[in-house]
C-alpha cells in the first residue's frame, strides 16, 4: 500500500477524533454586593450560610457558600461522555474580597476539600481564578458525582472569606485512547513496512540497472 493513502486515512482519523470530543458547560451567578442578613440566604444561584455565630451573612467574611452546576440542560448532556474519558475540567470563580482571603478552599460536595488553591488576597479586590479540577480530582470521581442523583448536577462548596458572584465549569471528554492508539500504531506500522518495501524495490531496480 502506498504511503499517500495511509497518510490520508491517518489524517481522517485525527479529524474524526477531534470531532467526537464533547464539551458541556454550566454556570452560576449572583450579586457581587448582596445585602447582609442575620440569616442564611440565596444570593442568586449561591447560597450563603454557616458557620453560625460568626456575624452577619453576606458580608463576605467567615461564611460558607454552596451552589450547583446544572449540566442537565446542556444539549450534549444526554450523551456525555459518550464512552469517552474526562480530559479537562476547567473551573473558574469570581471572588470579591471584603476582608481578606487566607487559607480558603473550594470543593465538590462529597469529595475532599481543595485546601488553599487560592493565593492570599487582600481586601477590596475582584479576582477571577481558573484552574483544572483534574489537578485535584480523578476523572472518575467527578463523573461519579455528576451522574449521582440528581443527574447532571454537581454541587460545589467554597469557604469562607469572599463573595462569589460567578462560577463556571466546562467539562471535556475525549474518546478512550486505547482503540485509537492501536489504530494509529497499526497504520504507522503499515507505513513503515510500505516504505521499507519501496526502498528494497528501488535498490533491486538500481542493482539490475548497474549489472
Ligand atoms: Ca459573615
Ligand atoms: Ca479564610
Amino acid at each position: 500500500m502506498a504511503l499517500g493513502p495511509i497518510i490520508v486515512i491517518l489524517v481522517a482519523c485525527l479529524v474524526a477524533e477531534e470531532a467526537s470530543s464533547a464539551t458541556i458547560v454550566a454556570t452560576a451567578s449572583g450579586s457581587p454586593s448582596p445585602p447582609t442578613s442575620a440569616n442564611p440566604f440565596a444570593n442568586g444561584d449561591f447560597f450563603i450560610a454557616g458557620p453560625a455565630g460568626l456575624g452577619d451573612f453576606g458580608d463576605g467574611v467567615d461564611e460558607n457558600t454552596t451552589w450547583s452546576f446544572d449540566f442537565s440542560t446542556d444539549p450534549q448532556w444526554a450523551t456525555f461522555p459518550a464512552g469517552g474519558v474526562l480530559s479537562f475540567a476547567a473551573f473558574s470563580v469570581t471572588l470579591h474580597t471584603k476582608g481578606g482571603v487566607q487559607t480558603d478552599a473550594v470543593s465538590i460536595v462529597g469529595l475532599a476539600g481543595l485546601f488553599d488553591p487560592f493565593d492570599e488576597l487582600s481586601a477590596g479586590l475582584t479576582v477571577n481564578i481558573t484552574f483544572d479540577l483534574l489537578d485535584f480530582y480523578t476523572p472518575s470521581s467527578i463523573l461519579q458525582k455528576l451522574v449521582a442523583s440528581p443527574d447532571g448536577v454537581l454541587s460545589m462548596f467554597y469557604a469562607d472569606d469572599a463573595i462569589v458572584s460567578f462560577a463556571r465549569l466546562e467539562l471535556t471528554a475525549v474518546p478512550e485512547p486505547s482503540s485509537f492508539a492501536l489504530l494509529t500504531f497499526g497504520l504507522l506500522g503499515m507505513a513503515a513496512v510500505a516504505r521499507r518495501t519501496a526502498v528494497q524495490g528501488n535498490a533491486r531496480h538500481l542493482a539490475g540497472r548497474c549489472s
